[in-house]
């Protein structure tokens, strides 16, 4: 930990409530922000880790007019939905909350009043388009119309989806009123601004040069955005859902969902600890690190700290490390067109292998660039490393223990410089992975993690104790003490990755807690202690399956097209 920090706040965005969890959000955040938190507790720190569903925003309010419901049912349905698909992969937020509770209600209207009072924020009358008949006025998602670049009839005020082109509604050719129908009007209407510009000198110094270490694609979107100048942006908006803006004479408006769900980091931590949550905020001593997918960086790495530093009682994030975007199959995941693996789902079909998704999800983790997932190579990673690799080492250790030493620990006699030469190699692992989890090289880690029981394989296949023990039972004794210490490594090692496989291994060695300061050591079963029976860790995963996901995932598209 060093001597700057003393405790580590880990956030993950908070995920939008209108849908369930994707293999894209695992792999972009969620799985790593785990890792990181497994291992600073394995590591024995002080930590926090929170989460929280994000139920705010224009896509929930539409999604519920849609549906016919209000959106505190929309929010409910999914929220209830995402919080158990993150239980199931063994996610260990130590607060998953939401962000329609009252406590963030408070926090968040708080937190706007105290800026407010200020003087943090301008005020700016603007034109914008108004449905008279639904007497509302309209976010920018509730106006349609055609795309003056490709002329698609269905564009949003924001964007049009055919050619990707972003959009302001005043853009749109003949717009409509995704509510009534009817042809919306402009009227004037005032809203709050964060003057972002204002914040543009101290944001420079504090990311380009404090910051150099921040990951290369996270530096360099800021630095994008800070090289093009800095803007005011509107921090409410006319909705009806959401957090009222707390002022007189804002009738109508609530809080701009990017300016109150990151508020949710803190009155999550609130909820969690209401005694001392100040300690996790506002102590330089606590090092706040953001766990994000790469389209939120401009509003962790510029405009959640512009809040912050305008309220001047909180800490700034000390790291950002956003990961890009997962592919599936050579294509986008898309929730709209259904091309996604959801989690609730692949449990359904997979029961039990969350850590063979985790795994291949870290693997081949997006750390740097776009990623892709593809179930060929779901498959091969199971088939060739966790079952070939991980799984056959520690089974072949504990079937031979039982066949020769009645499933004792065997004491461990004198070493050659063959196994002097292995456990070597294995001390470095540590280092090694030490120095790639502290920087969020996850990716590398687990890399790392595998050596190790490649390190075993080939210890067992280099010395054949099956052999040896026709002739030398003294010497099959040191190698399979040797084997039993590397797999209870193992169970360290892979904890951050793979939690349930590592508490499967820690149950067969019946060994119940092994903290992170034992990786390394060869002394960690003592001799004659009792293992128990094998049973395999993994097993191989049949073309046909993989053919089934293929196949669903061409079946979703016919639908679509
Ligand atoms: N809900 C966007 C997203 O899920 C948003 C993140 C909020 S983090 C404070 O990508
Ligand atoms: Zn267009």
């Amino acid at each position: 930990m060093g001597e700057r920090f003393k405790r580590t706040l880990i956030t993950s965005a908070l995920p939008y409530a209108n849908g369930p969890v994707h293999i894209g959000h695992l792999a972009g955040v969620y799985v790593p922000a785990d890792i990181y938190a497994r291992y600073l507790r394995l590591k024995g720190e002080e930590i926090l880790f929170i989460g929280g569903s994000d139920e705010h925003g224009v896509p929930i309010a539409l999604k519920a007019k849609a549906e016919g419901i209000t959106p505190q049912e929309v929010v409910d349905r999914y929220h209830a939905i995402i919080k158990k698909s993150f239980e199931d992969f063994g996610i260990t937020f130590d607060i998953y909350s939401r962000t329609s509770s009252e406590i963030h209600h408070k926090t968040a209207a708080d937190f706007f009043r105290k800026l407010y009072d200020k003087g943090e924020f301008i005020e700016k009358t603007s034109e914008q388009y108004y449905d008279e008949e639904a007497k509302q006025f309209l976010a920018d998602r509730y106006i349609t119309g055609k795309c003056p670049h490709c002329g698609n009839e269905r564009a949003y005020g924001d964007q049009c989806e055919a050619c990707g082109t972003s959009l302001s509604p005043l853009e749109l050719i003949e717009p409509k009123s995704a509510i009534s129908g009817s042809i919306p009007v402009l009227k004037e209407t005032k809203h709050w601004y964060l003057p972002l510009d204002k914040h543009e000198a101290w944001l420079k110094k504090w990311i380009l040069e404090d910051h150099k270490e921040w990951k290369s694609n996270v530096y360099g979107q800021c630095k994008s955005w800070l090289d093009m100048g800095l803007q005011p942006r509107a921090v409410s908006r006319d909705l009806d859902w959401g957090i009222s803006v707390p002022v007189e004479g804002a009738e109508g408006k609530v809080l701009y969902v990017w300016f109150d769900a990151p508020i949710g980091y803190i009155s999550n931590t609130i909820e969690h600890s209401p005694n001392d949550w100040e300690k996790w905020w506002k102590d330089e001593k606590t090092k706040l690190v953001h766990f994000i997918g790469k389209d939120n960086i401009v509003f962790h790495c510029i405009v959640f700290p512009s809040m912050l530093k305008a309220d001047g009682s909180y800490i700034l994030p000390d790291n950002v490390p956003a990961n890009e975007f997962l592919n599936l199959e050579g294509d986008k995941i898309s929730t709209s067109r259904n091309r996604a693996v959801w989690l609730h789902e692949y449990l359904e079909e997979f029961p039990g292998k969350q850590d063979v998704l985790r795994y291949v999800l870290t693997v081949n983790a997006p750390e740097t660039k776009d990623s892709d997932f593809t179930w060929k190579d779901f498959q091969a990673h199971n088939n060739n490393e966790l079952v070939a690799v991980l799984g056959n080492f520690v089974n072949r250790v504990l079937v031979l223990t039982h066949k020769y030493f009645e499933g004792k620990v065997p004491a461990c006699g004198e070493w050659t410089d063959y196994d002097k030469q292995t456990l070597e190699e294995f001390l470095q692992v540590k280092s090694e992975m030490e120095n790639d989890l502290e920087h969020y090289r996850f990716r590398d880690a687990l890399k790392e993690a595998m050596n190790l029981a490649r390190i075993g394989n080939k210890y067992l296949a280099d010395t054949e104790p099956w052999k040896v023990a026709k002739t030398d039972m003294v010497r099959t004794a040191t190698l399979l003490n040797i084997g039993l210490q590397i797999t209870a490594n193992l169970a360290i090692a892979f904890e951050p990755f793979l939690p349930f496989t590592s508490a499967e291994i820690r149950r067969l060695i019946r060994k119940e807690h092994l903290n992170w300061e034992k990786l390394g050591r060869v002394d960690i079963l003592e001799a004659e202690h009792l293992i128990d029976h094998p049973k395999l860790l993994f097993e191989k995963i049949d073309d046909e399956v993989i053919e089934k996901q293929i196949q669903k995932l061409q079946d979703a598209k016919k639908i679509m097209n």
